[in-house]
């Protein structure tokens, strides 16, 4: 009852039976109250993959019920953090076992190449799992002399009924950087996942089951954000909103928190983040860092390094080196192991891309290489580079959430730190120079959550994440990733039998 998928589309690829479509609420694969479903496409194709159960008002209100049981009443925020860890460890050796299936799911629903999803993303989502696992029996308050007559301790305690409402990017990893700590911490939850990909976290669902978590702690409800998504942050019994996407949706959600239970929220929203590189630096090797800090999934990520600045002695070497590498990017079906990066993730996407292109063209910048679509059926985008480019361009300035990348020149540090803040985003930033003194400037001045000396994509399960300014706030990853998840009780004694 739990399948009604179906893995026959034609390609040379075996592609994964789609087991799981239906809604996960209270333990169990359920149907939608209105009985709808949406399709969930391959963007390799525009084929549709599967129908899954379409989750709207009244089933997050089911969703939510079971959440609010089970933390009310239920075992979970009760068992010893040490038992939570147990169940956790479990949850991410199963995924382990899966890794194959799962990132098949990845690749087809989301357009992420294969070998990266099965060897990162899936890989990377039963880390975080573990890294969590090893904190839930660490979680404690402290004791505090007070200054009157007064013993106090703090209790950390879970904040309660936790949705997360994760976008489209990164299905996996995302899913488990937001459930991993709120499991831990004690918090029930209701996951909606994006639209555009729903799969595998269902299937994480049917996961978290066998593993031991029990019902109504993990509930996935797949839907469209202005229903389901909408549903879920203006609830009333929903303690607390963990999103990521873009921010203009994150400001929504905050409305509804606020006018719903005041409920807090962490939003971890878009980038338009700046590529900095040196005069001192090696070209060569920041060429490839550039490219990749661009297009690595297909500029899906809210971290790219769109803005790519370039001091002006390094300049004109660091095009020809620029051209050369990127002569070389395949961009391809995501299965083949040949290919670089695979299809735009929908249709909208994929439109939407096209247009900063013509964008770019119009505004007066120069392509230097790619901007066109491929001509094959999918959403497939050249990699795309201009130049030329100015600060009040619209490529400059708005995330594009492609392979477009913009380079920009410039002189003195001071005016790089400058133009590089002069954005509404704050999310990351790469610094490309041997200089310490630059570095350490540099990474002090740029108001942004994460700073990335002489590499892209620092990212790990132990080192927090997210933005500064509209980037949004809140952390996800390390132990700031699971304090969140935390309320602080403080519990006060008369030390003697005092008049207090
Ligand atoms: O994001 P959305 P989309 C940026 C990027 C991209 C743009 C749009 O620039 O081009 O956002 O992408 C749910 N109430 N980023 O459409 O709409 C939605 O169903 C509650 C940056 O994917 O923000 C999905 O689950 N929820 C980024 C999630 O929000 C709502 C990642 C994200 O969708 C809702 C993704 C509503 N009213 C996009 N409307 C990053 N920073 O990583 C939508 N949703």
């Amino acid at each position: 009852a739990e399948s009604n998928g179906n893995g026959t589309m034609e390609s040379h690829f075996k592609l994964p039976q789609i087991k799981f479509t239906k809604l996960f609420i209270n333990g169990h694969f359920v149907d939608s109250v209105s009985g709808r479903t949406f399709e969930t496409i391959d963007p390799r194709t525009g084929d549709v993959i599967a129908n899954i159960a379409e989750g709207d008002k009244e089933d997050v209100d089911l969703a939510v019920q079971a959440a609010r049981q089970a933390f009310d009443n239920g075992p979970w925020p009760r068992l010893p953090g040490a038992e939570r860890g147990r169940i956790l460890l479990k949850f991410a050796d199963l995924i382990d076992e899966h890794t194959e299936e799962l990132a098949m799911l990845d690749a087809i629903d989301a357009g992420k190449l294969l070998h990266l999803a099965k060897f990162l993303d899936i890989p990377e989502t039963a880390e975080n799992l573990r890294y969590y696992a090893g904190a839930a029996d660490k979680i404690h308050g402290e004791t505090l002399k007070m200054s009157r007559e007064l013993q106090g301790y703090t209790l950390k305690e879970p904040i309660g009924v936790v949705g997360h409402i994760i976008p489209r990017n990164f299905p996996s990893t995302m899913f488990s950087m937001k459930v991993g700590p709120a499991l831990a911490a004690g918090c029930t939850m209701i996951v909606k996942p994006a639209e555009q990909t729903p799969l595998s976290a269902l299937y994480y669902a049917h996961l978290a089951k066998l593993a031991g978590i029990p019902d109504g702690v993990l509930n996935v409800v797949p839907g469209f954000g202005h229903t389901a998504g909408a549903a879920l942050s203006s609830h009333m019994d929903v303690d607390m909103i963990s999103f990521t996407g873009s921010t203009e949706v994150g400001s929504l959600i905050m409305q509804a928190a606020a006018k719903s239970n005041l409920k807090p929220v962490c939003l971890e929203l878009g980038g338009k983040s700046p590529f900095i590189i040196f005069d001192d630096a090696d070209v060569d090797k920041v060429a490839d860092l550039a490219l990749q800090g661009c297009y690595f999934n297909k500029g899906e990520i809210c971290v790219a390094g769109s803005r790519v600045f370039v001091q002006e002695g390094i300049y004109d070497k660091f095009l020809l080196k620029l051209k050369e590498k990127v002569e070389n990017w395949v961009v391809g079906d995501p299965f083949e192991p040949t290919s670089h990066y695979g299809p735009q993730v929908d249709k909208k996407q994929y439109e939407r891309v096209l247009s900063y292109i013509d964008k770019g063209n119009k505004e007066g910048a120069t392509l230097f290489h790619g901007g066109k679509a491929l001509e094959r059926k999918g959403y497939y985008i050249e990699p795309t580079i201009f130049i030329d480019v100015t600060d009040d361009m619209t490529i400059a300035k708005e995330e594009i959430f492609g392979p477009i990348m913009s380079v920009l020149k410039f002189k003195t540090i001071d005016e790089v730190i400058k133009r590089a803040n002069a954005t509404k985003y704050g999310l990351a930033a790469g610094i490309m120079t041997n200089d310490l003194n630059t570095a350490n400037t540099v990474s002090r001045s740029i108001r942004a959550g994460a700073i990335w000396i002489n590499c892209y994509f620092g990212f790990d399960k132990d080192i927090p994440y997210g933005g500064y300014k509209m980037s949004g706030f809140g952390r996800d990853m390390g132990i700031d990733g699971l304090v969140k998840y935390l309320q602080v009780k403080s519990v006060v004694t008369p030390i003697y039998n005092s008049p207090w």
